[in-house]
């Protein structure tokens, strides 16, 4: 019943099931050169038409941000929608040597009006210790009247030809939804930090012994950091976060091998888009590296509140002090700011810290997939990866 994902190069589902012991690591279509890659887009409907989206064109981004904002991911009963900002966008999809083309669009023909969208940036992806160079595949969506006309297969497609044409066969994406197949199957986890707002949306419920005024004295936090020498990430950490990030990751099964560039990239704190911080010694050394984003969703059906503020887990690196500690200070940094709540997967070491800070377990999960690589599944704590 997957008719598109049975054309494609991902392991059938039985070999989830099967767990065999061995499975061997590598590329599941013959391997191909670029010169045998199809050269001309794929057949669209006569009234659309491809555009390769600039990020940096007012006009453009604004249009994603309406496509993704009415008609991307939402939870399972449709009370939140994600409500990914410009600013975050921009900041997602331009590391350096990101390729415009790889920013795919379907427009309806002659007009600025996108009704599809995905995109790819380059990442050099190590799984089980092989270093893959992949396609970070991100913001799938269809406009939702034109959905049920099969444009997301088509838009996977094109954005492999794109891939395929600069001699790139593998990508790692992530989806809420079960495909064939995820090498991991992670969990959402959620701390409550305005607990009063978030049963007024929907979000959560007091439930048992908990009225407002003790789940806001359960959830209480300090209003600064507790970690001696915490401040926000600069310029002049690059080098050493890039060092402590690289030496970490490597203990996971799959991971991003990030250049310099892309620390420098992804970890400048920018308001309401990303957060950083590094824990710096009485020595002056930088020992620890935390980050967090923001990524609000629309809140659908409440009449008093539009917006949930929502900040997540990205790359924490402990060193000289603990995950907990760490994660705390995380958590009254993001309070701070005025986040509603803070989110995490239970992946790498997070799940040790959830008990004590008092996440609950969220009625969300996050698959992640491999394209054209097979390799053996793994648990969530073997997960070094966080997409956006
Ligand atoms: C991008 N490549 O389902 C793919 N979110 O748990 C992105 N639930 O917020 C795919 N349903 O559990 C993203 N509150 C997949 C996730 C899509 C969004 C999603 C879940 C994750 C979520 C919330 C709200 C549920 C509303 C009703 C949730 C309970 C929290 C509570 C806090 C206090 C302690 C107990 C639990």
């Amino acid at each position: 019943s997957h008719r598109f994902w049975d054309t494609q190069p991902v392991p059938k589902m039985s070999t989830l099931i099967t767990k065999e012991e061995k499975v061997e690591q590598g590329p599941i279509d013959p391997i191909k050169t670029v010169e045998e890659v199809r050269q001309t887009p794929y057949n669209l409907p006569d009234s659309l038409e491809w555009v390769s989206v600039d990020i940096f064109d007012d006009e453009w981004i604004n249009e994603v941000y309406m496509l993704l904002t009415e008609n991307y991911v939402e939870d399972d009963d449709s009370l939140f929608r994600f409500d990914y900002s410009i600013p975050f966008l921009r900041w997602a999809l331009t590391p350096e040597g990101y390729i415009r083309d790889w920013h795919v669009g379907v427009a309806v023909k002659g007009k600025k009006k996108l009704v599809g969208f995905i995109t790819g940036i380059p990442a050099i992806v190590n799984v089980y210790g092989s270093p893959i160079r992949m396609a970070e595949i991100n913001f799938l969506c269809v406009f939702k009247k034109y959905r049920a006309n099969r444009l997301a297969p088509v838009l996977i497609k094109e954005v492999t030809r794109r891939v395929n044409i600069t001699g790139g066969w593998q990508a790692v994406y992530t989806a809420g939804v079960v495909l064939p197949t995820p090498i991991a199957q992670a969990r959402y986890y959620h701390r409550s930090l305005d607990p009063v707002k978030l049963v007024e949306i929907g979000f959560t419920r007091f439930g048992h012994n908990l009225n407002k005024a003790r789940a806001q004295k359960l959830y209480r936090l300090p209003e600064n950091p507790l970690i001696p020498g915490v401040r926000p990430f600069q310029d002049k950490d690059v080098t050493v976060v890039h060092r402590l990030l690289m030496d970490y990751l490597q203990r996971f099964s799959l991971y991003i091998e990030f250049a310099e560039s892309d620390v420098r990239h992804f970890f400048a704190p920018q308001e309401d888009v990303i957060y950083s911080y590094v824990v710096e010694n009485e020595a002056g050394v930088v020992t620890d590296f935390f980050s967090f984003y923001s990524l609000p969703s629309s809140v659908l059906k409440n009449p008093k509140h539009k917006k949930l503020r929502a900040a997540y887990a990205y790359y924490v690196i402990p060193n000289a002090h603990s995950l907990l500690d760490i994660f705390k200070d995380m958590l009254i940094l993001a309070k701070s700011k005025q986040f509603d709540v803070f989110n995490a997967l239970d992946i790498m070491d997070n799940m040790e810290v959830f008990k004590e800070l008092k996440f609950g377990i969220g009625d969300g999960n996050l698959q992640y997939y491999l394209y054209n690589w097979r390799s053996r599944p793994m648990v969530p704590a073997q997960v070094g990866i966080v997409l956006v």
